[in-house]
């Protein structure tokens, strides 16, 4: 699958709404800052850059306040406006993707993905997902213990617990977005799991490569295991969804739910490598970058890295 000859379009969704901590809003602006469109030129992509999505709800309680009311009723928080702001970025992706560009989204929270992948798979409806992340994100209502919406992504793309009737989330019950199946997902660098979740990702029989199986086998062999599960001999479009805290808390600190024991610096790279090599690439998501959270000095290193890692999978080799 090959996107249009070197046209990428890149689109800031600047949703913090889907956790509790400001800050991951200014992600896109960071990781632009530090050269990303620069870096695509000089690789020969020619840059469309849509600059960042506008999410404003011009009504309802302010956001500290609306966290607080979600935490005193144990429910899902900020639905209203995760849901508004996934519906802009959905049209948003669905019109580039359809129009055969590479689309890249840059976050914002994990939230982001469910507007990003239902673009995706409206506009390609063959698309298959790679998870990078700690956590799996595929709680639903029923599931959450935190309430927290970049924690039930794929629960809304796969329609879990009937996840697609969430007030918000109306739109996505369109017979155009095909939902996502269990075989079209396979997750790398997990090691934060609900329990619910973990039972969902067994029913379901998701394929998960967790830190264990890195461990165990080497990401050399991981990312064999995993374009092949996802592709085989086929040639279909593939979105990466790159969460930045799938990377250890040591290369990327500068992140909302950091988690010890993660990728390294150089497996991080090489699965962007490996997407790359696989000339499958159609979108990517790069996710919950929150510079606002850097020790004090100026930590550069995760913003970096996130413009890196978006560099390597979209082809640019070592040698
Ligand atoms: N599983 C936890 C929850 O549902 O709240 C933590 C989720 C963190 C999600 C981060 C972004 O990947
Ligand atoms: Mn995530
Ligand atoms: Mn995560
Ligand atoms: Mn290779």
């Amino acid at each position: 699958y090959v996107v249009e000859p070197r046209k990428v379009t890149i689109v800031g969704a600047p949703l913090a709404d889907g956790q509790p901590l400001l800050g991951v809003d200014r992600g896109p602006t960071f990781i632009r800052k530090r050269g990303l469109v620069q870096r695509l030129e000089r690789d020969a992509w020619r840059v469309e850059d849509l600059g960042d999505l506008d999410f404003e709800m011009r009504s309802g309680l302010g956001r500290q306040e609306d966290f607080a009311e979600g935490a005193a009723h144990g429910s899902t928080k900020r639905a209203k406006m995760v849901g508004h702001a996934n519906r802009i970025l959905y049209e948003v992706t669905h019109e580039h993707a359809r129009q055969d560009k590479l689309v890249l989204t840059l976050g914002g929270d994990h939230s982001i993905g469910v507007g990003s992948v239902a673009g995706a798979l409206k506009g390609r409806p063959e698309t298959a997902i790679i998870w990078v992340d700690a956590h799996a994100d595929i709680n639903s209502r029923n599931t959450s213990e935190s309430g927290h919406l970049h924690g039930m992504v794929l629960s809304f793309l796969m329609n879990l617990d009937n996840s697609r009737n969430m007030k918000g989330f109306h739109w996505l019950n369109d017979e155009s977005i095909p939902v996502l199946l269990p075989t079209r997902l396979v997750y790398v660098g997990l090691r934060d799991l609900d329990k619910g979740e973990k039972a969902f990702i067994r029913s379901l029989g998701i394929k998960a490569y967790t830190m264990h199986e890195v461990d165990k086998f080497g990401i050399g062999k991981i990312m064999e295991m995993v374009l092949d599960h996802i592709l085989g001999r086929t040639d279909r479009p593939l979105h990466l969804s790159f969460d930045i805290d799938a990377v250890d808390p040591l290369y990327a600190p500068s992140t909302g739910t950091r988690v010890a024991g993660g990728l390294s610096y150089r497996e991080a790279y090489y699965i962007c490598e490996e997407v790359a090599h696989s000339g499958c690439l159609a979108s990517m998501d790069l996710v919950e970058v929150n510079p606002t959270l850097t020790m004090a000095g100026g930590d550069e290193r995760t913003v970096d890295m996130a413009v890196g890692l978006i560099s390597s999978a979209t082809g640019n080799s070592i040698l």
